[in-house]
């Protein structure tokens, strides 16, 4: 089963007991450099309603023990032994002076957005996902997002705002965004002229979450995003409430468990190049159960993302 070179220091709150960030990319020579870099987002400064993400990046962390105390179903192996992971900690940033966080995750990340690893982020509210996507675009020209939220998040802004309902709009207005570029998965509220007639919008009430449904689901989302770069923001109210409790704003209706795990599932052969999962809301959430199903949404993108998952499906074929 592979060679992976995560650590287990046992020390620090890390995700999948990897090897906390005392190597740069830099350092990390050769081939190890294919693999995962976790950065966590303790920001809730965006939210509208329930605040409180601030402190789920430890919390998924946590709940990560219990998923990595297995192999990862249905794939079959621990992510963590067949690829470099490394949590680089938190993002730090002066908490009196929240308009610097921004700054503090383009500081933080770039250097791994631009480096072979793939970026696996915990949030914070949406709005961290404003320089986080900045930064992929900067290191990936034309790359595609894929957002999957209940929320189309195009509030009006003002430059400089911190509001996790603007995500999207800040993000097309920078230009460094085509709408073209966007996919948007989830949506339930607002108007679907909300986003710009040229994203992909699958909307809530177009998407049947039976299995099938969900592989074809995969499958278009797959044939627009082609071979570019892709990154998955992953708003955690895509799910409907009662799988995904624990999240600020509920929007009812919204994905199973089950659907949005086969749906990540089904997009493996993507050229993934980084994730977020955002939004959870650790004083809201009873029993972690939200916190376990962001948890095994990180495993999963391990998983699809590796090396080790392409070079089996692709033998699977043939
Ligand atoms: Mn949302």
């Amino acid at each position: 089963m592979g060679t992976g070179t995560s650590i287990n220091h046992g020390l620090d709150m890390v995700f999948s007991n990897t090897k906390p960030a005392d190597a740069t990319p830099e350092a990390i020579s050769g081939e190890l450099q294919d693999g995962i870099a976790i950065v966590g987002l303790p920001f809730d400064g965006g939210s509208s309603y329930h605040p409180g993400s601030r402190f789920a990046p430890n919390v998924i962390r946590e709940a990560g023990r219990q998923v990595f105390s297995h192999p990862v179903w249905p794939f079959g192996f621990d992510p963590k032994m067949v690829q470099t992971v490394v949590d680089t900690g938190d993002v730090l940033y002066p908490y009196w002076k929240p308009q610097t966080f921004p700054a503090c995750v383009r500081e933080h990340v770039d250097h791994w957005m631009g480096s072979k690893m793939r970026v696996l982020a915990f949030g914070g509210d949406h709005s961290v996902t404003v320089p986080m996507i900045q930064s992929f675009l900067d290191c990936n020209p034309g790359g595609k997002l894929l957002v999957l939220d209940a929320h189309c998040d195009v509030a009006d802004f003002d430059p400089g705002d911190i509001n996790h309902g603007s995500v999207l709009s800040e993000l097309l207005a920078d230009g460094a965004l085509q709408d073209t570029d966007l996919i948007h998965v989830g949506m339930r509220t607002g108007a679907r002229s909300d986003l710009p007639a040229a994203s992909h919008v699958f909307s809530m009430d177009e998407i049947d979450q039976d299995h099938c449904s969900i592989e074809r689901l995969a499958a278009k989302i797959k044939e627009i995003a082609g071979r570019a770069p892709l990154y998955i923001s992953l708003d955690l109210d895509v799910f409907d409430p009662a799988f995904a409790p624990g999240v600020s704003t509920y929007a009812t209706g919204g994905l199973t468990s089950r659907a949005g795990l086969d749906l990540l599932r089904g997009l493996a052969g993507c050229n993934l190049r980084a994730m977020d999962i955002v939004e959870l809301c650790p004083p809201r959430d009873p029993g972690g159960v939200t916190a376990s199903l962001a948890a095994m949404l990180g495993a999963y993108f391990m998983c699809i993302s590796s090396k080790h998952f392409n070079q089996m499906s692709r033998t699977d074929e043939r």
